[in-house]
């Protein structure tokens, strides 16, 4: 492929600034700019040698530094490849790169370099979204898990799941081809290892959520009755005063979120506007907005205030809303630190006693966060996959699931296959096997930087 050429360190100004070049006929033009006692071919690729870079047509010197070379097939793209690093200054390391235009190199556009060892077979496409998800990682966890993807593991998964599916198509192949009726007990097979694929494929979109919010950030919303001391909370949570606090009911009126990192998950934290009836419409959209950030959040911390254990309005807000749930028992510095008695709709809760206002029992919450987010997202399992390799594997599984819903409805076993033959289709898809446009494929890459 035509040569190219980019500045892979950061822009700014940094000790050195690392440039790489690849492509067809890399040698010959990284010769008019590197200044090297020998041909570039003549060295041993893979070794450091010193050199001065200078402008091939003025011949002017720009900078000095250190290059080495690789041979196709073994480097990162798979094709012939050049690097070098010149000095970190912003300008100086630009009209390094420029030399390296004017002697014949394009400017790479953002992930060419992983583009290109994916077109050239160095790594699948789940594989390569691994090198980005390694750069955008937050969390050390991220890191490992981003890292354990570049590795293979997802890919593996998805081989195994494109393995029994074959298998299964072949199997439904053989009956149908050995006999006019398949046979029941054939059927019987056939469906239970469906359904076992089709657990697997469950699994794995659960990791994948999992691994998500190690890379993405988990969200937790902060909801309850108007005065309860949520704003308080989530400024003791986030340990600076972001949130407006007053002792009039209704002051948060907006969703207001912050970035947290909880045990090494990134976590959003959102506060809300307090829960009741209104009549005062500003007041009512953040009600209802309110609502609908709760339910959208992975995990949500209902606040209560031990001083009114009244608790009917949470009892009724409770009753629609199903997901996990922490509740606090706030103010406690007004009751000697004692916890009102909790009524039976609670108890299938965690209850935790705090004190946003003096900090009594916010550090035991932020474990009790930290753990219940573990359970909810399994860092043991997680996997990170992307938009696209999540909505890819959701669209999968829903072949897998008709295939089995036709199955068991006694459908014609070519129906079936039919929706096997299109799932198997997304997984190579997914893997970047087979033919794949060069739409998709940089959309899949136009998130990466230029130089990676
Ligand atoms: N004594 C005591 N007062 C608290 C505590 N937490 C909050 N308060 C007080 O309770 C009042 C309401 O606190 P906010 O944090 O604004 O309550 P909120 O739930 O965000 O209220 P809205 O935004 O109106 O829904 C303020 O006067 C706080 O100082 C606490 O732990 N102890
Ligand atoms: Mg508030």
């Amino acid at each position: 492929m035509k040569p190219i050429v980019a500045i892979s360190t950061p822009p700014g100004i940094g000790a050195i600034a690392l440039i790489r070049l690849s492509g067809e006929g890399v040698f010959s033009i990284a010769q008019k700019v590197i200044l090297a006692k020998k041909p570039l071919t003549a060295y041993r690729p893979r070794t450091v040698h010193y050199a001065k870079f200078i402008d091939p047509e003025t011949k002017e010197e720009i900078d000095d530094g250190l290059f080495w070379t690789f041979r196709a097939p073994s480097s990162y793209t798979g094709e012939d490849m050049v690097e070098l690093t010149c000095h970190g200054g912003r300008i100086v390391s630009k009209l390094v790169l420029e030399a390296f235009i004017k002697a014949g190199a394009s400017l790479a556009e953002p992930g060419e370099f992983t583009k290109r060892a994916f077109l050239n077979g160095k790594l699948d496409l789940v594989r390569a979204r691994g090198v980005l998800d390694i750069i955008e990682a937050k969390t050390r966890k991220g890191v490992h898990l981003a890292r354990r993807k570049l590795d293979g593991l997802v890919s593996k998964k998805l081989e195994r799941i494109e393995d029994r599916l074959l298998e299964i198509l072949k199997n439904i192949e053989a009956s149908i081809n050995f006999a006019e009726d398949v046979d029941e007990i054939e059927i019987h097979q056939i469906k239970r290892e469906l359904e076992e694929v089709l657990e697997e494929m469950d699994r794995f979109i659960e990791d994948g959520k999992a691994g998500r919010a190690y890379l993405f950030g988990a969200k937790v919303a902060i909801i309850g009755r108007p005065n309860v001391g949520k704003s308080t909370l989530f400024n003791a949570l986030l340990g600076k005063e972001r949130a407006i606090v007053t002792e009039i009911p209704g002051t948060t009126r907006d969703v207001i979120s912050e970035e947290i990192i909880l045990d090494g998950l990134p976590v959003k934290l959102l506060d809300t506007a307090g829960l009741r009836e209104t009549s005062d419409v500003v007041e009512k959209i953040g009600v209802e907005f309110a609502k609908k950030t709760a339910e959208e959040a992975d995990l949500a911390i209902l606040v209560v205030d031990a001083t009114q254990p009244d608790f009917d309005d949470e009892e009724q807000f409770l009753k629609d809303f199903d997901q996990p749930m922490i509740i606090v028992v706030n103010k406690i510095d007004l009751t000697d630190n004692r916890l009102p008695e909790i009524p039976d709709f609670m108890k299938k809760f965690v209850v935790i006693g705090v004190s946003a206002k003096d900090g009594t029992g916010v550090a035991e919450l932020r474990q009790l966060l930290a753990d219940e987010l573990h359970t909810i997202f399994n860092p043991e399992t997680g996997i990170i996959l992307s938009d696209i390799e999540l909505s890819k594997a959701l669209m999968l599984r829903i072949e897998i699931a008709e295939g089995l819903d036709r199955l068991n409805q006694g459908l014609p076993i070519d129906i079936v296959s039919d929706h096997l033959m299109r799932a198997t289709a997304k997984l190579r898809e997914m893997l970047g096997h087979g033919e794949l446009s060069d739409e998709i494929l940089n959309r899949i890459f136009a998130d990466f930087c230029i130089g990676k």
